[in-house]
């Protein structure tokens, strides 16, 4: 984002409504993400206090993610957790004012249960939404290619991994690519909204690459019971470009 921009934002946002600087990608502008277009060497961009356009119809990812799907996760679910982050946030007194959404995460507590649910909430499915692309998926390349073969052995050893911390996740959560405080890629899974953000909270911490939602709300109506069929489809939507981008932090 050129500095400008930033600044114009950070104004128009206001005291306690700016975030970090952080893992993401997309476009070198304050404009929605790129429609599937190239995302290399663009640099991560911050996460604000407010959700930002979705760079695709709702429809854009059916038939894997169906449109009432989107249209609910989007404009209800995501759109919830941001309210009531901003309304807790603007109950703390200042405390948050100025701080990257990163660092508030980071700096969280188990008891801060509003913020936990709500801040992680946010962040989280910002990460989702612009990790997914109408495109369909592409295959990882360069470095990060290299480092998922070093780490798992192949790309496909990871995806099951990864296709299996969401599958086994119990109730509501995340399945996640991290690379951890050894800089090293891991797969984890968090309950609720729960981020590897969160280092006084999960147990393996670590910068989230790569985030699936497997909370019922995010498959339900197409697929019912059967979440490892939309784990499937959700492996078919990833843009590892922007994987990418989000692993040069
Ligand atoms: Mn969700």
């Amino acid at each position: 984002m050129k500095k400008r921009t930033f600044i114009k934002i950070a104004g128009v946002a206001g005291a306690g409504l700016l975030i970090a600087p952080f893992a993401g990608c997309g476009s070198n502008d304050s404009k929605a993400p790129d429609k599937g277009a190239s995302v290399k060497g663009m640099k991560p961009r911050p996460f604000l206090f407010e959700q930002e356009p979705l760079g695709y119809d709702f429809s854009a990812l059916a038939p894997a993610i169906d449109a009432m799907t989107m249209e609910l996760h989007f404009g209800k679910h995501h759109a919830g957790y941001v309210n009531k982050l901003n309304k807790a946030i603007g109950e703390a007194g200042g405390a948050y004012d100025g701080m990257e959404l990163s660092a508030m995460l980071q700096s969280l507590t188990p008891d801060q249960t509003t913020l936990r649910n709500n801040g992680g909430g946010h962040y989280n499915h910002t990460l989702y939404w612009r990790t997914l692309t109408p495109g369909g998926a592409n295959a990882p390349q360069g470095i990060l290619k290299e480092e998922l073969i070093d780490t798992f052995g192949s790309v496909e050893a990871f995806q099951e991994q990864f296709m299996k911390a969401g599958a086994t996740r119990f109730g509501s959560g995340w399945a996640w690519l991290i690379r951890n405080a050894s800089g090293t890629l891991e797969v984890t899974s968090t309950p609720n909204q729960d981020n590897p953000l969160m280092s006084g909270i999960v147990d393996r911490p670590g910068i989230p690459l790569l985030g699936m939602d497997v909370w019922e709300h995010a498959y339900y109506l197409n697929y019912q019971n059967r979440r490892k069929d939309y784990i499937a489809a959700f492996m078919e939507l990833v843009n590892w470009d922007v994987v990418e981008v989000n692993s040069s932090v």
